[in-house]
Parts: structure tokens; C-alpha cells; sequence
């Protein structure tokens, strides 16, 4: 473990707090095998451009496009398992603190893992939803099937996940950002904390006089602001500082 800034007191910090708010990105799912977005070599947007499959213009111009590359990534997140690092969450969720767990992922993995408390920012890819109704299902597709439909009105579904340009459900990013104002302890593990309005949780919370904590492989644009950084895979220090 590197850590950016003195961290002797850092177990002790997350033993004490009774308030605790984790934001999770790609990068918490990366060692259950789930790509990333920004890795330059191995992330999903080094691959595919985000203006052809991760846009409400796009889904309109080919959803046939759209719904193969969420299909594929809809497998990937079936086929993951939950690591190290979401257990870790879910077990400190168990032991009766204020907790909310705050996720821009959408594979699901948070959920298979235990954690309750969950606050899906970017939406689930094994939800669906009615492009003309906006009711969400669940089920499963075969993978040569054609556009899937809403089996109530017959209209296309999309993936039920937030593009580039879409408002996230207010109500969810509500509740984020009171539970951030409230917590004595933000954790984010493994995000770019380059995609908004979920990269300014931290700032929130840090406004509202909590501590800010960052799990990470590489630098972010948030990194000189926290208090503790650790410096690694989430999956191998996440459970060893929770311990
Ligand atoms: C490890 C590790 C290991 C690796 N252990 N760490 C304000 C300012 C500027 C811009 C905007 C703004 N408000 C809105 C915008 C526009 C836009 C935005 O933020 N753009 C920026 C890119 C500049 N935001 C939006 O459009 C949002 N909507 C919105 O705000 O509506 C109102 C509005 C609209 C337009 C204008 C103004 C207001 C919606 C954002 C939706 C994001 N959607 C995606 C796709 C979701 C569906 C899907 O999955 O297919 O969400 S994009 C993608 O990025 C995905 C992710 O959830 C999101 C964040 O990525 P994340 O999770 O951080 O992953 P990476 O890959 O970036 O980072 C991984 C990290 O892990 C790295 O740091 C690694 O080092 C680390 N790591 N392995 C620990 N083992």
C-alpha cells in the first residue's frame, strides 16, 4: 500500500465512523474481470466511442448497435462474480452503521454481493426499459433475438442505464447527496471521478465537514483533495484496511 498522505490513522478513522457514505466506480469490478472505461489500453472507451453506443442520439440512430454492445456486457456482468472488495462493503454495511453505498457501476454486482443500502447512480444493465410507457422490466434475452420490446405496448426497450446527456433520476441523486451531507466518512473506491454530477459527491460531503478517503490504482482530479489516498487494487486493500 502507497498512500499519498500520512495514513496511520486511517483504521482507526474508518473503526470509529458511525456515518459512512462509499461512492464505487468500474474500478471496484475490475478484478472480477469487468472492463473498465478509461484504462488506455484495456478500458471500453479505448474500443468503442462513447458517442456511438452510450448516447440517447445513438440508441436512436442504431439500437440493433446499441443492444449488441449491452448484450455483451450484459453476459461479462452475469458471468462476474462479486470480489473481495464488494464483500468487504457488504460486511460493513452488516455491522449496523449509517451506510450508504453509492454506485455509478451497472452490473449488479454490488447487489449479488450483499449490500442493501444501494444507490444505482447510472442505472442496472439487467434492467430494461419501455421507450414509450418508461416501465422498467427485468428478464433474460437470448442473443440472436431481434430489438427487444416492451411485452405490455409492444414499443422498443433500451438498456435501463444513464448516457452522456441524460439527467440521472433526481430522486436517487437526491438521496446521495443528503446521505454525503450527512456522513462523517466518504470513501470512493475505484473511479475516475471524472464523470459528473457523481464526481462531486466528495466535494459535497467534504463541504459539510466529513472526511474524504480515496481507494485507487492511479491519480484522479480528486485525489490532491482527500485526506487519506490509498494507493492499490480495491480487492486486495479494501478488505485488508476494513479488516
Ligand atoms: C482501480 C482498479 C482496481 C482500476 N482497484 N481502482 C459537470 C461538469 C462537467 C461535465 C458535466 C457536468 N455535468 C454533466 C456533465 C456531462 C457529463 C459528464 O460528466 N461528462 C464528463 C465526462 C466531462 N455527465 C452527464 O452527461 C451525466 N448527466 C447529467 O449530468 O445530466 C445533466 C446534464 C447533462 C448534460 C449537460 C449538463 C448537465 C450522465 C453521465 C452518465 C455516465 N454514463 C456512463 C455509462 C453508463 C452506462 C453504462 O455503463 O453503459 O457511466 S459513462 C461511464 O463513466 C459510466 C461510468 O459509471 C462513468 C464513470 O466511470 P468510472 O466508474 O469512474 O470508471 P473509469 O473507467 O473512468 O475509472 C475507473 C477507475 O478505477 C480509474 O481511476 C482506475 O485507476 C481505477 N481502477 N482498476 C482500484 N483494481
Amino acid at each position: 500500500m502507497d498512500t499519498g498522505k500520512p495514513s496511520e490513522h486511517l483504521e482507526s478513522v474508518i473503526s470509529q465512523a458511525t456515518n459512512v457514505v462509499v461512492l464505487t466506480g468500474a474500478g471496484i469490478s475490475a478484478e472480477s474481470g469487468m472492463p473498465t472505461f478509461r484504462d488506455p489500453h484495456r478500458g471500453l472507451w479505448a474500443k468503442y466511442r462513447p458517442e456511438e453506443l452510450a448516447t440517447p442520439e445513438a440508441f436512436r440512430r442504431d439500437p440493433e448497435l446499441v443492444w449488441g454492445w449491452y448484450r455483451w456486457r450484459r453476459e461479462l456482468a452475469t458471468a462476474a462474480l462479486p470480489n473481495a472488495a464488494h464483500l468487504a462493503l457488504a460486511e460493513w454495511e452488516s455491522t449496523g452503521i449509517e451506510f450508504h453505498l453509492v454506485t455509478q457501476n451497472v452490473d449488479g454486482l454490488h447487489h449479488r454481493a450483499g449490500s442493501r443500502s444501494l444507490l444505482e447512480l447510472h442505472g442496472n444493465i439487467h434492467r430494461e426499459r419501455c421507450t414509450r410507457e418508461g416501465t422498467t422490466l427485468v428478464r433474460h434475452l437470448d442473443p440472436g433475438e431481434e430489438l427487444p420490446r416492451c411485452p405490455d405496448c409492444g414499443a422498443p426497450t433500451r438498456p435501463d442505464v444513464v448516457w452522456f446527456g441524460e439527467s440521472l433520476d433526481p430522486g436517487l441523486l437526491q438521496h446521495a447527496f443528503s446521505a454525503a451531507e450527512r456522513c462523517e466518512l466518504l470513501v470512493s473506491v475505484g473511479t475516475s471521478s471524472l464523470v459528473y454530477p457523481a464526481a462531486a459527491l466528495p466535494g459535497h460531503a467534504r463541504q459539510h465537514g466529513a472526511l474524504f478517503v480515496e481507494f485507487n490504482t492511479q491519480v484522479t482530479p480528486l485525489t490532491s483533495e482527500a485526506d487519506f489516498v490509498v494507493r492499490g487494487p480495491a480487492a486486495e486493500l479494501l478488505p485488508r484496511i476494513l479488516g
